[in-house]
Order: C-alpha cells, then structure tokens, then sequence
C-alpha cells in the first residue's frame, strides 16, 4: 500500500468472512471520510471477502489489502494496521468492524473531537450518555455491561466501553504498541491497547455512537474470547495491585 499524498487517516478494516458486507461498508467509509485512506486486513477469508476488496483496490487508489494467511485474530490484524500507519506517516488510525455494526459517518466527529481536544484516543462509546446498542440480545449486553464493569474496576480505569471495537489512535501514541508488547490475541486486545495508553497518561476520550448488531454475516465472539479477556483483566488488575503501593490511590502505576 501507498498513502495518497493528502492522506492523514487510515481506516483499518479486519476481516474474516465478511462477504456480504464488505462492499457497503467501504463505500461508506468512503463517502463518510473521502481524505482517508483504507486498509482491509483479511486472514485468507474462506468466503472471498479477500477478492471483493481486491476488486475495489483495483479502481481506487484510496483502498488496499494485507493478505494474510490464515485465521490470526483481530488483534493480531490490528497490530498490522498499526504498523503500516506507521511506516506510511499517518497521523491517525481507525478501528473499525467491517460488519456493520460501526457507523462510518461517525468518524468525522471522532476525528475532529481528537484535534480539538489533541487526544491521543477518541473511543466510539456505547456505554455513555448517549450511546446505545441496538438489536443485541441480552445475553451480549450483559456480557458488555458487566465485562466494560468488571474491567473497570479491576484495572482502576475510568473508561466506560473499553471493550468497544470503534476508535481513532493519533499514530504517534501508538508507539511501542506492537506484538513484543501486546500479549491479547482476541477482543481483550481493545481492553489492553486501552488501558495501556491510559496508564501512560495519554489524553482519551469518549464519543457516543450506537452500536448495531450484524444484519449478514456471523459473529466470531465466543466463549474462549471471552474467557480470555477475564482472566488477562484478572491478572492484569492483580499485578497491579501487588506493584501498587502508592500509585495505586491514583489509579496509575
Ligand atoms: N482479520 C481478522 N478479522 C477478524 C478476526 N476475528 C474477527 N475479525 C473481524 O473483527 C470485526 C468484529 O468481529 P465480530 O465477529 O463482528 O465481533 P462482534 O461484533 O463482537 O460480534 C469484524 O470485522 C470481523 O470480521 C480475525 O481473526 N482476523
Ligand atoms: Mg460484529
């Protein structure tokens, strides 16, 4: 990939089996931000979903492909984004699902919000005055809930949807940020990224979005993930507190 010259943002789409939605949602972000450039990062989707983005990276300068070889997570697929944002000289990144769910037209004032404020991470918030999720069943708002809680307090975080999946990071905060560093290979990846930019002081904040469940398509959320997430956090929150003394009263270490 190449960044259009103009270019300061890079819209970074994971995607695994994603062929019946890829196509509306790049157009979207098209349409919604056209200075950006966009990154899809598909693990060898049985599908095709890897053909269809080549087809639009064939006529639009604006958008390319990591192919990569098979199934390696959605942190995983991030952490490759993050690179390439790095390497091309971006200013800012986006995390975004290619499902559907994230609504592109929000990321104007995401971006804007972030230069406003300069901060280092703008997070599309369910779980604000504001926020909403529609069409989830209750079994994944509780998940939500009580995980975006339970994480919460172990990590003494004041972010209220620290799992959310839709977000724009000022590249330069990103630094350091790669597989040497990030132990997540599925969703608690969004909790690590997170909360390590937060307990390096960086300037985060929260912007209300409503969250719309898939209308094609399947989730790759399971039970394992979500295992994952409670016992890093749990760790995570221990560790912290055995460091703790007197950064603990402050929530930072
Ligand atoms: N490249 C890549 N993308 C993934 C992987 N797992 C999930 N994704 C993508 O991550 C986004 C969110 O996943 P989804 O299954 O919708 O999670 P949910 O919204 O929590 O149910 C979607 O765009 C998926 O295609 C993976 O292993 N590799
Ligand atoms: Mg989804």
């Amino acid at each position: 990939m190449t960044r259009r010259p103009d270019a300061d943002v890079l819209v970074v789409l994971p995607t695994y089996d994603e062929a019946g939605s890829i196509r509306a949602v790049i157009d979207r972000v098209r349409i919604a931000v056209p200075a950006a450039d966009v990154l899809v990062v598909d693990d060898a989707s049985p599908d095709g979903t890897g053909r269809i983005v080549d087809e639009f990276a064939a006529v639009d300068p604006a958008v390319s492909a990591l192919h990569r070889d098979g199934k390696r997570g959605l942190g995983s697929a991030y952490l490759a984004g993050f690179a390439r944002a790095r390497e091309q000289g971006y200013r800012f990144v986006v995390e975004i699902d290619a499902d559907g769910s994230h609504d592109p037209a929000e990321l104007l004032a995401m971006i804007a919000l972030a230069e406003a404020h300069a901060a280092d991470l703008v997070i599309g918030s369910r779980w604000i005055e504001g926020g909403s999720v529609v069409n989830w069943p209750w079994v994944r708002r509780a998940i939500s809930r009580s995980g975006n809680r339970y994480a919460g307090r172990l990590l003494r975080s004041g972010i209220a949807d620290i799992t959310a999946g839709f977000r724009v990071y000022r590249v330069t905060a990103l630094e350091g940020v790669d597989e040497a560093v990030v132990s997540s290979h599925g969703y608690c990846f969004q909790v690590e990224t997170a909360w390590m930019l937060e307990r390096a002081g960086r300037r985060i904040l929260e912007h209300p979005i409503a969250f719309v469940e898939r209308a094609s398509g399947r989730s790759k959320m399971h039970a394992g993930i979500v295992a994952e997430a409670l016992w890093r956090v749990t760790a995570w929150g221990v560790r912290d507190r055995l460091r703790g003394g007197a950064d603990a009263a402050t929530g930072r270490s």
